[in-house]
């Protein structure tokens, strides 16, 4: 089944890269059906208000339960005998992973996102909604957004990629830094010097196994060096692993 994206946000023009590149070809090859819609579509009055102060005080705006309320009951009731998961993007959300995106591309065939904008959105709303669909609060990492906008885009586009037909080389796609608890090799091309700077000579060697083994090193290294968290889950067997330890590493 074709997989359907519905985006909810106040800024529809956030997420125009959906029409590009990878995500908007999928798009038109049928792989993936994507809409965005106008969280004020969903309001009445005339200013459009999608926000107001938060109760017992303290900075900035929350978003109203009601437009929420409307627009996704509306959205995830479009279609017939489906059922969508609701994520909802935000810092204080669990993290988004490679794990997860793996799993949504297998398992989901429809995910609603809801973008919050402000100090975040009326909780009665993921109340209401988590009694009624699958519901996920997802974050990208520890750091602090404007809004959901671009997480969803991001989100979007790490899941859309593992669909099956969506990049060319399938390949490519299992050899990636996360998909296995390591960091990817550093890569070289043409020319074989450059600027002085020589491509290591074990590459230009013909050496399958040396060549493989030259690149699981430098896996390990760049791993310890850049995320060691990566290896204590690693060396705890917790987190992604490699299916095998195959001779050629
Ligand atoms: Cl998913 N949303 C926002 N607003 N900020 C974030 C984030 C998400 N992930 C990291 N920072």
């Amino acid at each position: 089944m074709t997989l359907r994206i519905d985006v909810v946000t106040i800024f529809p023009d956030y997420l125009a890269p959906l029409d590009l590149s990878l995500i908007g070809r999928a798009r038109r090859d049928g792989l993936v059906e994507v809409h965005v819609h106008d969280l004020r579509t969903w309001t009445h009055d005339r200013h459009r208000t999608v926000d107001d102060t938060p109760y017992g005080g303290g900075a900035g705006m929350v978003m109203r339960p009601e437009p929420w309320g409307e627009a996704l009951d509306e959205i995830c009731s479009a279609v017939r005998g489906r059922t969508p998961r609701i994520v909802v993007p935000g810092p204080g959300g669990e993290p988004f992973t490679q794990a997860e995106a793996r799993r949504m591309a297998s398992e989901e065939d429809w995910l609603v996102f809801a973008c919050g904008r402000y100090e975040g959105i009326d909780e009665r709303v993921y109340e209401e909604f988590a009694g009624r669909y699958p519901l996920s609060v997802l974050s990208l990492g520890d750091y602090v957004l404007n809004g959901g906008e671009v997480a969803a885009l991001a989100m979007t586009e790490a899941v859309v990629r593992l669909v099956p037909g969506v990049v060319g080389n399938e390949a490519s796609l299992v050899e990636e830094s996360h998909e296995d608890g390591l960091l990817e090799y550093p890569v070289y091309t043409k020319p074989p010097v450059w600027r002085g700077r020589e491509v290591p000579a074990v590459l230009l060697s013909g050496h399958h196994g040396q060549i493989a083994r030259w690149r699981h090193e430098q896996r390990v290294e760049r791993t310890a060096q850049r995320r060691p968290d990566m290896l204590d889950r690693r060396a705890a067997g917790d987190g992604p692993q490699r299916p095998t330890i195959s001779a050629s590493e």
